[in-house]
């Protein structure tokens, strides 16, 4: 068994402080320095959104759109966001006391200014693959467990991408791991996650 540990978007910007701050998302930060410690993982890897200033998810690139309303992107349907994760900044670091020592991959996405990239995986047209899955298969990962921000969106889409495009390996999300952006979405997407095959659990469950 080869286990990996993914670790999506745990980023100032979506902490409290941040450009798109999800609630109480620093307190994802002991859980995966705990986890990180722990010695069951023979791999970790942190995602990051990393977009360029004038990334089209951004609200600012769209005269007359506020953030957070639905737009077009690409002729996509698109959430406006407000700034963030913008490349080289304060918002796109990790977290400062994430302990990125423990940290043996990073993967970062969302650099296409036209499409939008929640899964760490791939875009979310589907088309340019980030390299993650291949990553994982050339190190023969069997179990992947993920955790981070936000549930309802970059959680969600790489724990649906795992299940997809990594036949055989089993998928756990460690649910207080992990913070959303809208309550109603959190709940949708851990019934979408379980029903595509994720295990649902949390950090004290978890064998170490
Ligand atoms: C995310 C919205 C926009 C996330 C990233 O990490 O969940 N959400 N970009
Ligand atoms: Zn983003």
């Amino acid at each position: 068994m080869t286990k990996a540990l993914l670790l999506i978007d745990i980023q100032n910007g979506f902490c409290p402080g941040g450009n798109l701050p999800v609630a109480e998302g620093d307190a994802v930060v002991p859980v995966a320095n705990r986890l990180m410690l722990s010695g069951r993982y023979d791999f970790v890897v942190a995602s990051q959104d990393w977009h360029p200033a004038n990334h089209g998810s951004f609200a600012s690139q769209h005269p007359g759109k506020k953030p957070f309303e639905m737009g077009e992107l690409s002729g996509q349907p698109q959430v406006m966001w407000p700034d963030h994760c913008v490349q080289n900044t304060r918002d796109a670091e990790f977290h400062p006391d994430l302990d990125k020592s423990r940290i043996d991959h990073v993967q970062r996405k969302g650099e296409n200014p036209a499409v939008d990239s929640y899964s760490a995986f791939r875009d979310n047209d589907r088309s340019a693959l980030t390299g993650l899955s291949d990553y994982l298969r050339s190190k023969n990962v069997t179990e992947l467990d993920l955790m981070g921000l936000a549930t309802d969106y970059c959680v969600r889409f790489s724990a649906l991408d795992a299940v997809d495009m990594l036949p055989g390996v089993t998928v756990r999300l460690i649910a207080d791991g992990c913070r959303g952006i809208d309550p109603a979405g959190v709940k949708q997407a851990l019934d979408a996650m379980a029903d595509a095959g994720v295990e649902i659990t949390d950090s004290s469950r978890i064998e170490i």
